[in-house]
């Protein structure tokens, strides 16, 4: 396909069909830096204002049908709180989307979770990834994300060999309790909160650990979770390649895990992303992507950062889409370097957002999301009713 082709809004259409993202329930909320963190009178605190924002997003975009949900902050009473949330779920026509255990916020766990020296602790760690993955079947959410903030500060306190051990064994056993439709993502993440070493640090070792726990866990790309001058794309392509690519965590980064909004900084990274997923689509790879989104900002209202992430990443998903893979192999075939890079690059300037606003006309979703956004009032109304109660207590700084 040609960006210049008549079909262009045929293909742009159905690959605009084809693609839906998940929001995080603590994009919602406030949170803040190790610093300090300025509230929002508008932010969520409580599980139904977190699903009426998610609601109000699918309202505007159309492709935010799921809410990603955090154990501790989201289901503090575990299974018990899964019939309230059930409710939530048909008033505000949104599911809960991928259950996420919370391993980093216990005192306990100090000194790691599933990996502390401590089998106690270990334990008790295990006991609530499973509590989750129940809370999961319960729900009927497919995906467990697992982030394991695990690691070390300083060279030689910790046997890293022995915690890899320790880690293998426990993602069996949590393997061993998922339902035949469950998927275990294992999150990775060189540095933060640990700042020697962390005990899932990349893509590799996260492969290896979903290898060993077993055939239904994958790999989850977080963006934010890479050295600087890493190419995440080709870590897509090689955990595409290997079938272990589960899904996403998308957000942006100058620095470190800094959680911006998407595209804010690099959206070619974004585009380069999606290219390789949409070529192992055209290549008949059988894959299954979650994509969801991890922003934890901070400074912009709530509401509007959710709307421009996903709004952004319905663009460059569409940019991707409009690449021309046919013409773009025959160049990479003949190293026909300048022709191959325009062609990649024409896609990525390529303006897709008459495309974007005519899908959403014919599917009778507001032309422009944020403009719609602003245009409802919902940001005041929830300020109105929620500043009074909005205090300093965070879910996550
Ligand atoms: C850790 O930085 C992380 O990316 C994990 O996915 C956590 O669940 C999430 O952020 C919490 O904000
Ligand atoms: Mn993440």
């Amino acid at each position: 396909m040609k960006i210049s082709d008549s079909n262009v809004e045929e293909v742009a259409f159905k690959a605009l069909d084809s693609f839906k993202i998940e929001i995080p329930s603590w994009g919602f909320a406030n949170t803040g830096t190790r610093f300090g963190k300025f509230v929002q009178a508008a932010a969520a605190s409580t599980i139904e204002e977190k699903f009426a924002d998610a609601a109000e997003v699918n309202r505007l975009t159309g492709i935010t049908p799921t809410l990603a949900l955090h154990v501790l902050w989201d289901l503090p009473d575990g299974l018990e709180d899964v019939s309230a949330v059930k409710q939530l779920e048909r008033r505000f026509g949104i599911r809960s989307g991928s259950i996420n255990p919370n391993l980093f916020q216990d005192q306990e766990y100090k000194f790691g979770s599933l990996c502390n020296p401590s089998r106690v602790v270990r334990e008790r760690a295990l006991g609530h990834v499973l509590d989750s993955i129940e809370i999961g079947k319960a729900q009927g959410s497919r995906d467990i994300s697992l982030w394991v903030a695990d690691g070390s500060n300083y060279p030689g306190t910790q046997a890293m060999r022995k915690r890899i051990v320790w880690l293998e064994e426990a993602l069996r056993v949590a393997h061993s309790r998922l339902a035949p439709d469950q998927r275990l993502l294992v999150e990775y993440k060189p540095f933060e909160p640990a700042f020697y070493h962390t005990d899932i640090a990349d893509w590799g070792m996260a492969s290896h650990f979903a290898r060993e726990a077993g055939p239904q866990a994958r790999v989850l790309v977080d963006t934010g979770h890479h050295y600087n001058a890493q190419n995440i794309e080709q870590i897509v392509a090689w955990l595409l390649h290997t079938r272990m690519l589960g899904g996403f965590h998308f957000n942006d980064r100058r620095y470190a895990d800094d959680d911006l909004t998407l595209g804010s900084i690099d959206p070619y990274q974004i585009f380069r992303i999606f290219h390789e997923i949409h070529a192992a689509v055209d290549d008949g790879l059988d894959i299954e992507i979650a994509y969801m989104i991890d922003q934890s900002h901070n400074l912009k209202g709530k509401m509007e950062a959710m709307v421009q992430t996903v709004v952004t990443a319905q663009e460059l998903y569409l940019k991707a889409a409009l690449v021309d893979r046919e013409k773009l192999a025959e160049l990479q075939q003949s190293c026909n370097l300048v022709e191959a890079e325009e062609l990649y690059r024409g896609a990525f300037w390529f303006d897709v957002r008459p495309l974007t606003c005519a899908w959403r006309e014919a599917h009778g979703l507001p032309a422009d999301p944020l403009g719609a956004l602003r245009a409802s009032g919902y940001v005041e109304r929830a300020a109105q009713e929620r500043g009074a109660r909005s205090s300093a207590v965070s879910s996550y700084a």
